[in-house]
């Protein structure tokens, strides 16, 4: 029936164009996967107890608690979230304060041109200021539409969907701005300090 074959050539195009969404060695998954921390445990964070630091080569540090944070202004996203381990989640919803929002308020002296993001779990990673400034990347205190549970990073996480899920700081309680690089976590352990998963630098 033409309807069907209307349909169809739908589905097919639907599909097509995710393909062109998967970067190489990637498959769809229907939902975000909580990978575990690397404290066995995922830490447990009360907003009442949370606040972000920033701090390091700022002209203007910063000490949010969670109502302080929410003042910030905050946009809703809808972002592909590729994990190293092969799996992508497309069109994943997230509310959060752009990188972009603190990085202007933080007023990064010249001398910053790395951010180090510091976990509750004692984890770690790293990003050069110069690729925050250039691409999409926020601090999420919602996912689709709700609080971000424990397992996914809550009360608020980093997502940066252009570079692989491990950038992607869960349980931020950090951001630190300097000078010199530093490898974080996974970047210490042989992950690769980029991260770009168009380009599949998964290892380095
Ligand atoms: N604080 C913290 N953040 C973290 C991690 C972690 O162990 N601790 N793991 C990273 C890794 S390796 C991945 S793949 C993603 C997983 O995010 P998800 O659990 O929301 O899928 O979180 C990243 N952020
Ligand atoms: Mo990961």
């Amino acid at each position: 029936m033409p309807g069907d074959e209307l349909e169809n050539s739908y589905i097919r195009a639907k599909r097509d164009h995710k393909k062109d969404r998967l970067p190489p060695g990637q498959r769809e998954t229907p939902a975000m996967v909580a990978m575990p921390p690397i404290t066995s445990d995922y830490p447990h964070i009360e907003k009442k107890d949370w606040r972000l630091k920033v701090y390091g080569e700022v002209a203007q540090p910063q000490d949010w608690n969670w109502e302080e944070f929410l003042k910030l202004p905050s946009t809703e996203y809808k972002i592909d979230f590729h994990c190293v381990t092969h799996w992508s989640k497309l069109d994943q919803e997230f509310t959060g304060v752009a990188l972009a929002e603190i990085i202007k308020v933080a007023a990064p002296k010249a001398s910053a041109k790395f951010v180090i993001f510091e976990c509750a779990d004692g984890y770690t990673t790293n990003v050069s200021l110069k690729e925050l400034q250039e691409n999409v990347a926020f601090i999420a205190f919602q996912m689709d539409g709700q609080d971000i549970p424990d397992k996914f990073g809550g009360p608020a996480r980093v997502v940066i969907p252009h570079l692989y899920a491990w950038k992607s700081a869960k349980f931020l309680t950090t951001i630190r701005f300097q000078t010199e690089d530093e490898p974080g976590f996974w970047e210490t352990r042989g992950y690769h300090n980029h991260g770009d998963p168009w380009q599949e630098e998964r290892y380095s």
